[in-house]
């Protein structure tokens, strides 16, 4: 009894002290007072530690756009506090010791300590001192605020160690600035994985400077604006004119930025599906041998061959002289080999793959996808490299090291740690953010269905599998739907803060109404950082169900809670005088062909008008 009341007081303090924190500290103490930063605040390192003075640095630059002072950074061992001074130290004995990436943040009126044994710890505690000041700190430009940080005393550690975001840059390229921008977004956030889904039909991202047609021809394709899936194909002698791609210069550029931000950068080179930008450079190395063209979003799959073929020599050739030039280019432990959604209908029909499978004893096109990623794991094992795969890499029988994404639900994830693989959790229907996040009559056109309330709910690891071998979760941003650097932030956040917290803070301590309301300070941060943002939390949503009686009736409901729904069914927008929803589903009345519905909060209209055919 007195464990829980102390628990409890502990989380209600956590709650009040860190209003803003995403994602929630382990264990907060609010103390009272205030420290104030000032233009001769120090900034002090510990001495001889590369990474931790690095950290500084990032720290005293993040503080100098928005109060224009340039904060003196110097290395000092000072263990304890010192006054007017921000002081990271690195010891054996922090406060959070089994964690390599935990630290302790205390906050007194003197001065602000930080303690971790991880330079990656110091990092994190700067990120958590950053959240507490003023969202004003986010600014790019000067901003006049009162720069203080309230006392406290935090212990922190994340719960998982991959904390991930997938970046799609075939469907849509995303220049290299951005790409930093969104590394150091989530970085913020205490995401620590950065995986890059550099190939698939649209677009080959990542130069190979043995195989220069690559990025010369499978790198641009023809322009289209049409709803993805829909677009017309390339026109006869039509220009490539759209797209883009990294050099290997860009590439290390990118990754020692996400590394001074102790972000894992985890390339992805798509095989042996979704390739036909690879196939339109090299023909040869597909069953049917082309011509082909990088696809710009029309509807192509089934009828033009878009995977390698296993049954020619010169595909693992390929493979090899790729890999010999991405292993360098990126310090991850894991390559990511991609092996989803496979359409394997040339390979039955292929003579070489036929061939393969005799010699092979292979049964059956599964396994021969299998014997590729096979291949594929010896080559990257040659390298140096782990390999990592979507869950179709299970078909035919998994790879005897391979770690596995599973995506279509958990099962395939479950399916591999209960053969003691390691796994990244990643199901469509709860870290797709590229699904819809709000009523899609609202939102610009994509598929699925992905709530901020359902990312919240995540849970990594499921019942009965060793939780060792559940590395983590990833929020997966595919940008079929996503032309541009401010829609993939719209798609990004705020579910990429549900899923921060689901990766990081402890389960015990979710709590949506109190995230939510985290989420409205996280906004204003956002606002004053200039990154765009969904505020789909605040509409409606309208689900069509049926009555007691078997009669067509809609249910609506709003993900924060507190709110009050009014509704018309005869055109109007609704407001507080219309109809008010009682929780129950309400018939359709008579000849009703939409019902529009809108929340209210605190006196006034929260979202915007949901309208939702009922006919
Ligand atoms: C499935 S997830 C895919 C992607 C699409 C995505 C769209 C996965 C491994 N494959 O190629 O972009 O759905 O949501």
């Amino acid at each position: 009894m007195k464990t829980t009341i102390v628990c409890l007081t502990v989380l209600i303090l956590a709650t009040s002290a860190t209003a803003g924190v995403i994602p929630q500290p382990v264990l907060v103490e609010m103390r009272p007072g205030i420290f104030r930063l000032q233009a001769g605040t120090a900034i002090v390192a510990p001495p001889g530690v590369a990474e931790a003075r690095q950290v500084a640095g990032y720290l005293a630059s993040a503080l100098a756009a928005p109060t224009g002072w340039q904060l003196k950074v110097s290395e000092s061992t000072y263990p304890l506090l010192r006054h007017n001074a921000i002081v990271l130290g690195l010891s054996a004995q922090s406060a959070a010791p089994a964690q390599p990436e935990g630290y302790e943040l205390v906050v007194t009126q003197r001065g602000v300590r930080i303690q971790s044994t991880t330079p990656a710890g110091l990092f994190y505690g700067v990120q958590t001192l950053l959240q507490l000041l003023p969202p004003e700190i986010e600014s790019q430009t000067r901003r006049e605020a009162g720069w203080t940080v309230p006392c406290v005393h935090i212990v922190d550690y994340p719960r998982f160690a991959w904390r991930g975001m997938m970046l799609d840059v075939s469907r849509h390229f995303f220049s290299k600035e951005f790409v930093k921008q969104y590394i150091d977004r989530m970085a913020r956030y205490k995401m620590n994985v950065f995986h890059w889904h550099l190939t698939d039909d649209n677009g080959w991202r990542i130069e190979i400077k043995g195989l220069p047609q690559l990025t010369q021809v499978g790198a641009w394709r023809v322009p289209r604006l049409a709803k993805w899936g829909t677009r017309e194909g390339p026109r006869e002698g039509e220009a490539a004119t759209d797209g883009g791609f990294y050099t290997q210069d860009d590439i290390r550029e990118v990754v020692a930025y996400a590394r001074q931000r102790f972000v894992t950068v985890v390339p992805e080179i798509e095989m042996p599906g979704h390739s036909l930008a690879a196939l339109a450079a090299y023909p040869e190395l597909s069953c049917t041998g082309g011509p082909f063209q990088v696809n710009p979003g029309s509807n192509f799959y089934e009828k033009v061959d878009n995977a390698f073929c296993p049954g020619n020599e010169k595909t693992f050739e390929f493979i090899d002289k790729v890999f010999s030039e991405v292993a360098p280019l990126f310090p991850s432990e894991y390559v990511h080999i991609g092996g989803d959604e496979c359409f394997k209908g040339f390979w039955k029909a292929c003579a070489k793959c036929q061939r393969r499978m005799a010699d092979e004893h292979l049964s059956n096109v599964e396994e021969l996808q299998s014997y590729l990623v096979r291949r594929a794991e010896k080559i990257l094992e040659s390298k140096g490299k782990k390999l990592i795969g979507w869950d179709e890499i299970l078909e035919g029988g998994l790879a005897p090291n391979a770690a596995v994404m599973s995506w279509r639900g958990m099962e395939g994830g479950i399916a591999a740690a209960k053969m003691n693989h390691k796994v990244v959790m990643t199901p469509t229907n709860f870290v797709y953010v590229d699904y819809y996040q709000g009523d899609p009559s609202l939102e610009p056109s994509t598929f699925g269905r992905l709530l901020l309330s359902t990312c919240y709910r995540f849970e990594p690891t499921p019942e009965g599998v060793d939780p060792k071998l559940i590395l983590g979760g990833q929020g997966n941003l595919w940008t079929e739907s996503v032309p541009t650097p401010r829609h993939a932030e719209y798609m990004t956040w705020p579910r990429g803060l549900a899923l921060a917290e689901v990766f990081w803070s402890p389960k015990a301590s979710r709590n949506w109404d109190d995230f939510a309301g985290r989420v409205e300070a996280q906004f204003q941060r956002l606002d004053a950082a200039q990154v765009n943002y969904a505020r789909t939390m605040y509409d409606v949503s309208v689900t069509a169900v049926r009555d007691a009686s078997g009669k067509p009736a809609v249910r609506m409901s709003t993900e924060l809670s507190g709110c009050d729904i009014y509704y018309t069914f005869d055109g109007t927008n609704p407001d507080s005088f219309t109809a008010k929803y009682g929780g129950e589903p309400v018939l359709i009345p008579g000849d009703a062909s939409v019902v529009k519905a809108i929340a209210w909060r605190g006196g006034r209209a929260s979202g915007r008008v949901v309208t939702a055919a009922v006919k």
